[in-house]
């Protein structure tokens, strides 16, 4: 296959667009994506602090990549979990910090166990993704509105954000889908602006242009995320998306423009939000789910991350 735009060797097939790109105008055709998201969504401009959520994977560490090659003053933000399985933690950090050191960029660090006296899996649950999904929502929200930033970004790609989507409208989540959005606007002053700039780009594409720019992130996944619900929505969606190219884009899209249908739901959710009597932060519930893991530190730790935490 050849390049359509250049006519050398392709080193990707966008089925989608019906089109194959060589690694040059694969790496253009990512930045001028990017660049277009961030400015069809009005998410930041060249003047604004941006704060990065980098998790070490390739996501994260690619949207950091192109945020800093268009011009973006953006800084990263790891979030240690202390998942030592597999060294999981420790590797994640390695791949983000020598990211930043080779790049002169500057990143900082929150350690769960600097909170919370423990790490992720030390809290006694055996199902650990949705605490720890809410602990890091938690810090990296607080981070970005005490450091001042005007963004936090996160590197959600088209295939996260489709995998969520079809798992909300399957259980008809009203309230998760009223806040997915590739820009999430603060209705609160504790919170701060989420925008998703990668939001246009599969994973397939991620993948490759971290491989194209010799990105070394951590390729596997967490171990935690082993049978993890959104990998079986992504797999079911790829098998429909094989069949019927661009289904998934659309998908996506179309929810964008229709969304403002569940707005008034969200609107109900804001007006019940009060600050925790802990730690101050915006909450659903007297003491914030993040102030609660924190307190408990032997014995009633199943209770689940409520809908209203999820800010
Ligand atoms: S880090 Fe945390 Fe994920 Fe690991 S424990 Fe689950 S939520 S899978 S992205
Ligand atoms: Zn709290």
């Amino acid at each position: 296959m050849k390049c359509k735009v250049c006519k050398r060797p392709a080193v990707i097939n966008l089925r989608a667009q019906n089109r194959g790109l060589c690694a040059s105008c694969f790496d253009a055709y990512v930045l001028d994506r990017v660049e277009r998201t961030i400015k069809r969504f009005r998410m930041f401009s060249r003047r604004e602090r941006i704060l990065i959520a980098v998790s070490g994977g390739k996501d994260s560490l690619a949207l950091w990549d192109v945020l800093v090659r268009l011009g973006y003053a953006a800084t990263g933000l790891f979030i240690d979990l202390g998942i030592s399985k597999e060294g999981y933690s420790a590797r994640s950090y390695e791949a983000a910090r020598s990211f930043a050191h080779e790049r002169g960029l500057t990143l900082l660090v929150e350690r769960l166990k600097d909170w919370w006296g423990k790490g992720i899996e030390d809290i006694g649950c055996k199902i650990l993704c949705p605490i720890c999904g809410m602990a890091k929502r938690y810090l990296t929200n607080r981070v970005a509105v005490e450091g001042g930033y005007h963004v936090l970004c996160t590197g959600h790609n088209l295939d996260d954000e489709a995998a969520v989507l079809l798992l909300n409208l399957l259980n008809w989540q009203i309230g998760y889908l009223a806040r997915q959005a590739p820009v999430l606007e603060p209705w609160h002053r504790k919170l701060s602006r989420k925008v998703k700039p990668m939001v246009l780009l599969t994973e397939k594409e991620t993948a490759l242009y971290a491989m194209l720019r010799g990105i070394r992130y951590v390729m596997e996944a967490c171990p935690y995320a082993q049978g993890a619900t959104s990998l079986f929505y992504k797999r079911i969606l790829n098998r429909i998306e094989y069949r019927s190219p661009g289904t998934k884009q659309r998908f996506y899209t179309l929810f964008v423009r229709y969304n403002k249908l569940f707005k008034g739901i969200a609107q109900q959710e804001r007006e019940g939000l009060q600050e925790c009597e802990m730690c101050g932060q915006p909450t659903q519930e007297r003491v914030c789910a993040f102030c609660r893991f924190k307190e408990e530190r032997d014995g009633d730790l199943g209770r689940e991350v409520s809908e209203g935490d999820k800010v």
